[in-house]
This record gives structure tokens, C-alpha cells and sequence, in this order.
């Protein structure tokens, strides 16, 4: 049967078998899809093993003493609701904090009903993966583009010059622009246009790539401080810069950034620096795709925004041959008159109790002051909504005990794990095989499509929709969010809802599968919102007040890579190890070996992991792999190291040292 891959953005089109007893027996790619063209990868081949994990859940579970029992659902969620009633009544809304997790965010119907659920609670107290994750993308959108919406995608037909940035599509598939089958992409790419890595380590895109550059992690900004600057004094598209606000301070911001200067705090050659410009002044246009290698970094404001200011200058934003700004398909952004954010920024509102000082950012608190949050009894339930918080969250340590100490600690979830152990009600829901879906998350996707899956298989056990365990939740809240029971109470019906005003007729999707439009390019919505906006803001004053504050990199620091069999926390079962990267360098001065265990060890905490000692990671840099339960990332790392604009917690660039194991942990 035919169906879409649910695990990351790049849905890519499946085809899964079934046997006439339900089991879910094979993945594999469809050929006819007109995005993926047939590719899936290791995740995506793998679903038969979520469908059928030995530890998945299929029945609710209530917490009795130290014992969760599996219970009915009229018995979990009639608890659930009186608890959380009462905490309301008592403490207002502000008591119950939800996090929209991955698991639901990648479930359509749920994610929607998540929202009318939070909605209909009034809580401030919001968390996503968006504050673990890419809040500068978001901030430097609203700031210099004025629509927090703006999202980037390289032309990738017409484009001469592509830069990756602190991300690794070969293993990733994307940050914020899926790519699915990327090697081939990446070949295609090459065939016509120049690709550039920016990594510490010499990643699996590297190495497909015409030039790699290694940074000093977190320094990323020179180089692109350093690009502008050159640019502006010759090369820039003068015309575009005219039309754009805050020429005069953007220049000076990067006139320190000379390339002796630049060279030295990134700690590459001069000559590469120069090899660089030339690329940009050659081909004109520039595309830059950033990932979580910039976002997670001290630096990411200010990288993000240099990045966008490089493709202004270059007059590559809504150009030919640079990126397309994605108009959504079901948002459709060229349909209305885009809101114009005011210049000191449209998106921060007030803050948790606990850190006046961290506004909340796009509607959400930092999910790093969650744990501050619950200890000083602000916060005395969490909805958990699909996330496994001990791996995602950052400072485990102190989380795991706020967590504990919870009067309700409600989890969605398929598959048991550390989270749900801590947990008061575990609700089961079904997994993307067992429910109808659609595209959720359209602007992640290079193409302006959506798409439509029925459910493969039945519903096992007593698995529901999140859909309709959030709306039975809401119900004995007092929230008619959704018909639960009438013939009306199906998954898509709760999809036309989102689907209403798509491009397509909901029907029309379904029949389909797939639906897609062309962009244009130049877009004119993206031109009249320009008009709108008076040009481009390239220098707006918190960004260039960070820029003046960054410190340069300890010398010895921590960043995070992502595993091709591993999705964050999920897939442990394809046996990924915790393998460390060590630069030759530093494994000498050290006394770490290859393939031997190795402690990495923060002010916070340490795990253990085997170490590979490569020189494709640069000296100074241990790349470490996240989402291991056992060999916990985010035992390293602190609540309190968060981006002083965003809340996002700092997950690359964290001062550590490493040591070999102790002979009982070999
Ligand atoms: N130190 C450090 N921390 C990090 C990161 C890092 O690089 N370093 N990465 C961060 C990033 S980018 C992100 S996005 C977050 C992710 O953090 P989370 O949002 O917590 O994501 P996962 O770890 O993938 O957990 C998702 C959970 O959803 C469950 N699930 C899977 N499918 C379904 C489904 O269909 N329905 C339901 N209900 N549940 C399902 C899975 O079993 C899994 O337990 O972690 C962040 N945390
Ligand atoms: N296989 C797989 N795919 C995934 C995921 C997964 O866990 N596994 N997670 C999904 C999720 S939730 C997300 S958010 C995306 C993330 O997608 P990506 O952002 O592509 O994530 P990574 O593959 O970790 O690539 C980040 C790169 O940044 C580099 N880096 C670290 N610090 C710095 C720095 O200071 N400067 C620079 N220039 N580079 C730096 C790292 O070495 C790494 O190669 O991937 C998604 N796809
Ligand atoms: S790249 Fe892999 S995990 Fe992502 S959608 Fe495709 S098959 Fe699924
Ligand atoms: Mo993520």
C-alpha cells in the first residue's frame, strides 16, 4: 500500500506491505513518487520495527505508587481530567505547561488539536522543539525580513553556488529544507553549480562537496562578517542595497571583520577566506543553508542573520538562481497582506516567573526553564505531547527530578521509554501506519505540495488517535474542541479541517496522494511584502549588539551530530553506537584511543562513549551524537546556557574535556 514516511520532514512516498493478518512486513520506496523519486533510508525502511517494537504501547497506563497499570481510557482520562481541573481551579492555567513534541508534530490531526487543546487552557506556559532546537531561524526572519514566516530555499535548478552551513543533509536529510535522496540531489547540484561545507568535521556532505571549510565551532560568523564586508566594498548589488534599511550600521558592524582578523578567529588559512569570495563574486548568487550547527551555537543569531544579509547582498533573496521564499500550501502566504513586524521585533512576550528576563519567543517559554518552572511551583502539571524529554531537554540532572516531582506528568506516546517511566499517565496513540495523515509541516519541503496517507493498518490494542485523545481530554475539561463519537469522529475529517484552505479541494488531495504547485520566481507577494516592509532591515540593533558581544570558543568543545540510523531518540533498535569524534591532536594530548571507550565531561555531567579518532573533525572539536537514553547528551549540558534573545538552549560549543574510561567502564 501506498503511504508517506512520517519520521523526518523529507516524506518520502512508501510503499509498505501487509500481511492478510495485519503485520506490517516491508518498507521500501515508491518509485512514482514524484518527490523522492523511490528513495527511503535506513529510518524509513525501519518502520516495520516501530510498528511491531516489543516495548510499544497499546493500552493507557496509570501511575499507582512506584507501578504504572494499564488501565481503560475512560479510567486514565477522567483521572487526568480531574487532576488537571484541579490544578486549574487552584493555581490558574499557568500550572499545566504543554510540550508539542516531535511524535505529534509529525501527526497532523494531533498537532492541530494540540493547538485548539492549548488554546482552549490559556496556558502561557508553551514548549516546542522549536527553543532545542532553531529559534534563530525564526527571530533573524522577523527581524531583518519583518514576517517571522519567511522561509529560504536554494533554486536549486538555476543555482552556481551553494553554501552549507552547520548542517548535514547526507545524514539529516535537512534542517529546515528537506532533502530527500541527497547524495544524488547533491550530484545533481555539482553537475551546474559550486558546493561549499561549512563544518567542523569533514562530514558525509563534505565529502561530496567542492570545498570544505572547518571553523573553530561557534566562529562561523566571521567568515560571513568577513564575506559582507568585502562585499559591500565591492561586488554588492547596489540597486537591491539601496532598497534596504540600515546600510550604514551593517557596515560598520563587519568593518572589524578585515581578513587577517576574520581568518584568525575562525582559525582557517587566509587563502581559503579569499578562495570563498571569489567563489561569491564569481557566480554572482549565493545560496546559504544553515542547520542546527549554526542554531545551536552562542553565535546563532548573529550567523543566521549573516547568512540571510550574504544573499540580500548578493541580490539572491526571491532571485533566480539564489532562493525562493516558500509561500506555504496551505497557508499561502501570496493571499493575503503578509503582517509587517515592528523593527525591535514582532515575536517575544512576557516570560516565565522563574526568568522574567527570557521573554517568551514565538508563544513559547525556553524549554530550558521548564525544570525551574516546576521547582518553584509554577508549573505543577505537563501535558507531554510525543516528546521524550530526558534526551531532548537540556541538564537531565536537574530535570529528571522536577519531572518526578510533578502532581501530573501526562505522556503521548507509541513506544516506552525513560520518559514515560516518569510519567503519572501514559496515553498510547496510534503510529503513522495506524492513522490517516497529511503534510503538516509544507514550508520544510522544497516544493509547494502537499500530500495524503490513509492508514495502513488497524489500530493495535487500545491505540487512539491523538486527535481524539486530546479532544476526549478537552471534553471533560469543559472544551468542546471535536465530535469524538459521531460518524464524523474520523482522522480525516479532522484533516479537511487543516486541508480547508489549501490550494486543492481536501477530496483532491486524498484521490491524488500528492499535489503540488510551481513557485515563482521572483515572487511578486515577496516583492509587495519588500514594499511593505521599506526593504530589508540589515542591521537590526539586538543583532548587531550580539555580534559585539560573542566571546571566542573554549579550546575544547562539544558539537552535536546527528546519526543516519537514529531519529533524535528514536530507532535505538538499529544499533547506532555513541561513537565520539576526536581530532588526532587531541586524542594524543589526552590519551584517548580508537575504539576505546571515552568519557566526555562537562562542569555538568559526562557519558560514555567509543571514540574514533578521525581528522575529519578539526582540532578543538568532539562531535558527539544525541538522543541516546544510556549515553545521555543532555547530562553535559546546563539549563541556564541559553541564547539571552530566544531562550534556546546551547547545544553545540560546550567547553568539555575527554578522558579515556575507567577500566570498570570498559
Ligand atoms: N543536547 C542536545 N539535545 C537535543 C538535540 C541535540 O542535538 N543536542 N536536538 C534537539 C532537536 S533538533 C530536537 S527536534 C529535539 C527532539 O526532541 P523530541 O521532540 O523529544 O523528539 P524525539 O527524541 O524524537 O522523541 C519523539 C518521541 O515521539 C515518539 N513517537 C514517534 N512516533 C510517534 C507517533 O506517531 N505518535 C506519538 N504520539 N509519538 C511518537 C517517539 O517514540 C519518541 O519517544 O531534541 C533536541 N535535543
Ligand atoms: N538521520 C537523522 N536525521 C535527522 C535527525 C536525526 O536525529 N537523525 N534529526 C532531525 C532533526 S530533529 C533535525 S533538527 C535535523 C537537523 O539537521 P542538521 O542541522 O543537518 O543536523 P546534523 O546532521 O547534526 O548537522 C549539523 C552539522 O553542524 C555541525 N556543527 C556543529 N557545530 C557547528 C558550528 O559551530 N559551526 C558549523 N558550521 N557547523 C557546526 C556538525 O558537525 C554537523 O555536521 O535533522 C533531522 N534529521
Ligand atoms: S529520509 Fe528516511 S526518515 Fe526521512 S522521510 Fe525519507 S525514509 Fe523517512
Ligand atoms: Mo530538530
Amino acid at each position: 500500500m501506498r503511504s508517506f514516511c512520517r519520521i523526518c520532514t523529507s516524506v518520502c512516498g512508501i510503499l509498505v506491505d501487509v500481511s492478510p493478518g495485519g503485520d506490517v512486513l516491508r518498507v521500501r520506496g515508491d518509485p512514482d513518487h514524484p518527490f523522492s523519486h523511490g528513495y527511503t533510508c535506513a529510518k524509513g525502511r525501519a518502520l516495520p520495527e516501530v510498528h511491531h517494537h516489543p516495548a510499544r504501547l497499546e493500552r493507557p497506563l496509570l501511575r499507582v505508587g512506584d507501578e504504572l497499570r494499564p488501565t481503560t481510557w475512560d479510567a486514565c482520562l477522567d483521572d487526568l481530567a480531574t487532576r488537571l481541573r484541579t490544578i486549574i481551579d487552584a493555581h490558574g492555567p499557568q500550572a499545566i505547561g504543554i510540550f508539542f513534541g516531535s511524535g505529534v508534530g509529525m501527526d497532523a490531526a494531533g498537532y492541530r488539536m494540540a493547538e485548539a487543546l492549548h488554546a482552549a487552557i490559556g496556558t502561557p506556559a508553551r514548549f516546542s522543539p522549536l527553543t532545542i532546537d532553531g529559534t534563530a531561524k525564526v527571530l533573524v526572519a522577523d527581524q531583518v525580513g519583518g514576517f517571522v514566516g519567511l522561509s529560504p530555499h536554494v533554486d536549486a535548478e538555476r543555482t552556481e553556488l551553494v553554501v552549507y552551513l552547520g548542517v548535514n543533509p547526507v545524514v539529516s536529510h535537512g534542517h529546515t529544507s528537506a532533502h530527500p535522496d541527497p547524495v544524488t540531489a547533491l550530484r545533481t547540484l555539482r553537475a551546474h553549480a559550486e558546493v561549499w561545507v561549512i563544518d567542523p568535521r569533514r562530514t558525509e556532505t563534505a565529502r561530496l562537496a567542492d570545498r570544505h571549510l572547518a571553523p573553530r565551532p561557534g566562529t562561523d560568523y566571521a567568515v560571513l562578517a568577513h564575506l559582507v564586508r568585502e562585499l559591500l566594498r565591492d561586488g554588492a548589488a547596489r540597486d537591491v542595497i539601496d532598497r534596504c534599511v540600515g546600510r550604514d550600521e551593517l557596515a560598520a558592524a563587519v568593518e572589524p571583520f578585515g581578513r587577517e582578523h576574520a581568518a584568525r578567529l575562525a582559525d582557517i588559512p587566509e587563502a581559503e577566506l579569499a578562495d570563498l569570495l571569489d567563489a561569491v563574486r564569481r557566480a554572482g548568487r549565493v545560496g546559504v543553508v544553515t542547520g542546527t550547527g549554526v542554531t545551536m551555537a552562542d553565535s546563532a543569531n548573529v550567523t543566521q542573520w549573516l547568512a540571510w544579509v550574504l544573499m540580500i547582498v548578493t541580490d539572491s533573496m526571491n532571485r533566480p538562481g539564489g532562493v525562493w521564499l516558500h509561500p506555504g500550501f496551505f497557508h499561502q502566504l501570496e493571499s493575503f497582506e503578509l503582517p509587517v513586524s515592528p523593527p525591535d521585533g514582532g515575536v517575544f512576550g512576557a516570560g516565565p516567573g522563574t526568568r522574567p528576563e527570557s521573554r517568551s519567543f514565538f508563544g513559547e517559554w525556553p524549554c530550558a526553564v521548564l525544570a525551574d518552572e516546576i521547582r518553584a511551583g509554577n508549573i505543577r502539571a505537563v501535558l507531554n505531547l510525543g516528546g521524550h524529554l530526558v534526551t531532548a531537554f537540556p541538564d537531565a540532572r536537574s530535570l529528571v527530578p522536577a519531572l518526578r516531582a510533578l502532581d501530573v506528568f501526562a505522556t503521548i506516546e507509541i513506544i516506552a521509554n525513560d520518559t514515560t517511566a516518569l510519567s503519572t499517565h501514559v496515553l498510547p496513540t496510534k503510529d503513522q501506519l495506524e492513522r490517516a495523515d497529511v503534510t503538516l509541516w509544507d514550508a520544510l519541503m522544497p516544493r509547494v505540495a502537499a500530500q495524503h496517507t490513509p492508514a495502513i493498518v488497524d489500530a493495535v490494542g487500545d491505540r487512539r488517535s491523538s486527535w481524539w485523545v486530546l479532544a476526549e481530554l478537552g471534553r471533560r475539561l469543559g472544551f468542546e474542541l471535536a465530535d469524538t463519537t459521531g460518524p464524523s469522529a474520523t482522522d480525516d475529517v479532522r484533516l479537511a479541517t487543516i486541508a480547508a484552505n489549501g490550494r486543492h479541494p481536501f477530496d483532491d488531495i486524498v484521490a491524488a496522494g500528492w499535489v503540488e504547485t510551481a513557485p515563482e520566481l521572483p515572487a511578486p507577494w515577496v516583492e509587495r511584502h519588500l514594499d511593505r516592509l521599506g526593504g530589508w532591515r540589515l542591521a537590526p540593533s539586538l543583532l548587531v549588539e550580539q555580534l559585539a558581544a560573542l566571546r571566542e570558543p573554549e579550546p575544547l568543545v562539544l558539537v552535536p551530530r546527528r546519526q543516519a540510523r537514529h531519529l533524535n531518540s528514536q530507532l535505538d533498535f538499529l544499533g547506532e553506537a555513541v561513537e565520539v569524534v576526536v581530532h588526532p591532536d587531541d586524542a594524543r594530548t589526552t590519551g584517548i584511543e580508537d575504539g576505546r571507550p571515552v568519557v566526555v565531561r562537562s562542569d555538568q555531567g559526562e557519558l560514555v562513549g567509543v571514540a574514533k579518532v578521525d581528522e575529519a573533525v578539526r582540532r578543538g572539536a568532539v562531535s558527539v551524537p544525541h538522543g541516546h537514553q544510556h549515553a545521555n547528551v543532555n547530562e553535559l549540558t546546563r539549563e541556564g546556557d541559553i541564547d539571552p534573545v530566544t531562550g534556546m538552549a546551547h547545544y553545540s560549543g560546550i567547553p568539555i574535556t575527554i578522558h579515556p574510561a575507567p577500566a570498570h567502564e570498559r
